[in-house]
């Protein structure tokens, strides 16, 4: 019955938003969890809220011209998706990509609604970005776009609005641009970003917060099955933000990560990436904007060109890169080497056939939506500190994060358990969707 449902509800998501494939993933995998809740409760069915949650508040898309540094004229697509204001102000980050376009911002700012209601914080859903690639740009020249960016984007958020902040692409250096150009056409200093360098309003942890949360979350899921990180080999994929801070945390609670990895290929280093060799990696990345290759150079380990990590042997996984990163194949490769725990700082890096072989083998799987979660509920205390004129200390914020983690997993817990095994897509979808469902019936037809 609710199969039905489900497949009928799909195919008016489909009809209405044409070739948008990973908005149509990240829907489908919220309609299954959802759709059997919302049939037993009449008040979600009548008021047809899934159908109104899936329909973004505002879709803003503008051009955006800036100059390169040859003095040609580059023309580049920007966006934000306000998807839903029910429990607070539009918030999510900013992806700049070549691959980005409506559907991916779409699946982005739809994930991100059940994320942000996760956090227990007042957030509302949105996510924007570009189709700009950063790559190989000079400073100057990413400065420009981003206050090109910001010339638009300017008259749609505000502090109590929306709220953006970084992604893939999007870190302190933009985050500083594009605040620097709000400044100047508002003549206002307020949080409408966030993610911002401490000495300007920016929080201790929000730069550590996705990574070091989502190991928190692990941590809980693998504690909730009498185990802990202690001792295990972890396989981490990507090297930016989410990846770094993955490292981080997972040496501080006795875990050895020995990957790492690009867009153009995995570093294996059996040793492991201590904080030395870590150091390196974010002065590679975040300073020389080089390749992961060159950390196989100087620590004389193997490097897979064009390879992802999932073939290395592992006892738990964190896919940190992007999405559908880990399909059907590369999940049962890992279960088989015996993984037993994922734990998703990316967004949907999991593809529906590989999500089936983790909850098959019925390992801990936690899903990006509530596992990468700690970064935008650090950007909420950003968020809170900046309305207070305070800074809190970096205890305090870490404290306030991990007690956040915990509190999502026991959200997961407690939609989501069925006899010992938890299955945490479905208490995270239906955990999320409840609070920002309820508030849409409180609030009218909206
Ligand atoms: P960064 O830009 O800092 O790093 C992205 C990393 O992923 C880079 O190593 C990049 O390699 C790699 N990558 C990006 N696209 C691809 C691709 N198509 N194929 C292979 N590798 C790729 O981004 P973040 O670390 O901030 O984001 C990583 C993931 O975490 C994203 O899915 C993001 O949505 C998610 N996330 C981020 C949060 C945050 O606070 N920053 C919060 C929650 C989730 P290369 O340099 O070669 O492109
Ligand atoms: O996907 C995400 O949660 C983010 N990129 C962080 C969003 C935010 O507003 O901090």
């Amino acid at each position: 019955m609710s199969d039905a449902k489900v497949k009928k509800f799909m195919e008016g998501i489909i009809k209405k938003n044409p070739g948008e494939v990973e908005f149509h993933q990240a829907v489908l995998e919220v309609a299954e969890s959802t759709i059997p809740y919302i049939e037993k409760n009449q008040k979600y069915k009548d008021t047809k809220i899934l159908e109104r949650i899936a329909e973004p508040e505002r879709v803003i898309m503008f051009r955006v011209p800036w100059l390169d540094d040859k003095g040609e004229v580059q023309i580049n697509r920007g966006f934000r998706i306000e998807m839903n204001s029910a429990i607070g102000p539009y918030k999510g980050g900013l992806r700049l990509h070549p691959t980005v376009y409506l559907g991916l911002l779409k699946f982005l700012a739809f994930e991100q609604v059940f994320k942000n209601s996760l956090t227990t914080l007042p957030m509302g859903g949105g996510k924007g970005g570009s189709d700009f690639d950063p790559k190989g740009k000079s400073d100057n020249e990413v400065m420009k776009f981003c206050q090109s960016f910001m010339s638009e984007l300017f008259r749609h958020i505000g502090p109590d609005t929306d709220v953006p902040a970084g992604d893939i692409g999007v870190g302190g250096r933009e985050i500083g641009f594009m605040f620097g150009q709000y400044k100047r056409l508002r003549n206002e200093f307020t949080g409408i970003l966030t993610g911002k360098a401490l000495n300007w309003g920016g929080s201790l942890i929000r730069p550590e917060a996705t990574g070091y949360g989502c190991v928190y979350f692990t941590q809980a899921m693998l504690e909730a099955q009498g185990d802990s990180l202690k001792g295990k080999v972890c396989t981490v994929s990507g090297s930016g933000n989410v990846a770094q801070y993955t490292v981080e945390k997972v040496n501080q609670l006795g875990g050895t990560c020995v990957t790492l990895s690009d867009s153009s290929g995995t570093i294996h280093d059996p040793k492991g990436i201590d904080e030395k060799k870590l150091a390196f990696v974010m002065e590679l990345k975040n300073v020389k904007r080089g390749r992961i290759k060159e950390y196989a150079t100087k620590f004389g380990c193997d490097y897979y060109e064009g390879k992802r990590p999932w073939g290395v042997t592992c006892d738990v996984a964190f896919p940190s890169a992007t999405q559908n990163e880990i399909n059907g194949a590369d999940a049962k490769v890992l279960v088989k080497n015996g993984c037993t725990a994922v734990g998703e700082g990316a967004n949907m890096p999991t593809t529906p056939e590989g999500i089936k072989v983790f909850q098959d083998a019925k390992i801990c799987y936690g899903p990006g939506k509530a596992a990468n979660a700690g970064g935008v509920a650090t950007s909420g205390l950003e968020m809170s500190q900046n309305s207070q004129r305070l800074a809190w200390t970096r205890e305090e914020v870490d404290t306030k994060l991990h007690g956040i983690m915990i509190a999502i997993h026991a959200q997961c817990e407690k939609y989501g358990k069925a006899g010992k095994y938890i299955d945490y897509v479905k208490g995270a979808n239906i955990g999320g969707f409840v609070k920002v469902a309820d508030a849409m019936l409180d609030q009218g037809l909206v």
